[in-house]
């Protein structure tokens, strides 16, 4: 299992075996499908570097981060092709199952990994996929295979979740909005989130009302730019951090978290705040996924 992980940069202080652990974080530092600026292979450790910054204790949550016993993983070699480092990830989470029942969450790189997240989850569970994204990552090439502006489209088309959801939508084509329409993925544009929170998540609730199980993946440009400058397709009108934490916290409050992902932080273009909102959102979501 070793083979393919560099665990030089290991979050400080996650001590736990996986062996002990509920959640496994996996740095997936690939980016080669990007169209606009490259450099989220950065993302991992540089999520790692702010995450080590943060407190520990979570006065909301009551619990110390360190106390859940999460396991870094360290992140995963890759190659420049999707497909030859899909089929290495995948392994790799297999072979993790097959030790624990692990709970994977992902750090990018750019969204196509959550492909790969989905692809190993969806061999051993069944959940319903909520996407944050400013986009809808549905955009089809079929001479591309499967990239960060489409990769949503692929997992659609090989069934890996009971239902989709794309929450904070703000650019998409005409052409995206009817594929979505088409093939039941429910887009929740980012004016709604900002215009009533309350309504969105008991939308939310409804629409996945059949799935025990949830797979939470953020694209970090979900958020308003304020939040999240350090991305490689920022687009303005996007939602605050904290609408970002009550929704995917009353699901986690619902539902089993199998599997997530963060990812687009891109170092190389951001100031901090990228980085401390994404490190402050992986602590969150580590603590949530232990909860049930
Ligand atoms: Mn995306």
């Amino acid at each position: 299992m070793e083979l393919y992980l560099d665990r030089s940069r290991i979050i400080k202080h996650s001590g736990a075996k996986l062996e002990d652990a509920k959640v496994a974080i996996l740095g997936i530092p690939f980016d080669s499908t990007s169209t606009e600026f490259p450099g989220s292979r950065f993302g991992p450790n540089y999520v790692r570097d702010w995450f080590s910054r943060l407190y520990g204790y979570d006065n909301e949550e009551e619990q110390n981060v360190y106390d859940t016993k999460f396991y870094d993983a360290g992140n995963h070699e890759v190659y420049t092709h999707f497909n030859k480092t899909e089929e290495i990830v995948t392994e790799t989470i297999k072979k993790m199952y097959e030790k624990k029942d692990i709970i994977p969450i992902a750090l990018g790189g750019e969204h196509s990994i959550t492909h790969m997240n989905v692809k190993a989850v969806a061999s051993h569970k069944n959940f319903a996929l909520v996407v944050f994204d400013a986009h809808a990552d549905l955009l089809f090439d079929e001479n591309e295979g499967v990239t960060h502006i489409s990769f949503l489209q692929d997992i659609t088309k090989e069934s890996y979740a009971e239902k989709i959801i794309v929450v904070g939508v703000r650019a998409y084509t005409p052409e995206e909005k009817a594929y979505a329409n088409d093939n039941g993925i429910t887009l929740i544009s980012a004016e709604l989130v900002n215009k009533n929170v309350s309504n969105v998540i008991n939308f939310i609730m409804k629409e996945i009302a059949n799935s025990e199980n949830v797979y939470i993946s953020v694209d970090i440009d979900v958020l308003d730019p304020i939040y999240s400058i350090g991305t490689g397709s920022p687009e303005p009108e996007g939602i605050d951090f904290i609408s970002l934490k009550e929704i995917i916290k009353s699901i986690s409050n619902d539902k089993v978290i199998v599997g997530g992902d963060i990812n687009e932080v891109l170092p190389e273009r951001d100031p901090g705040q990228t980085g401390v909102y994404a490190a402050h959102l992986l602590k969150k979501m580590i603590i949530w996924s232990n909860r049930i």
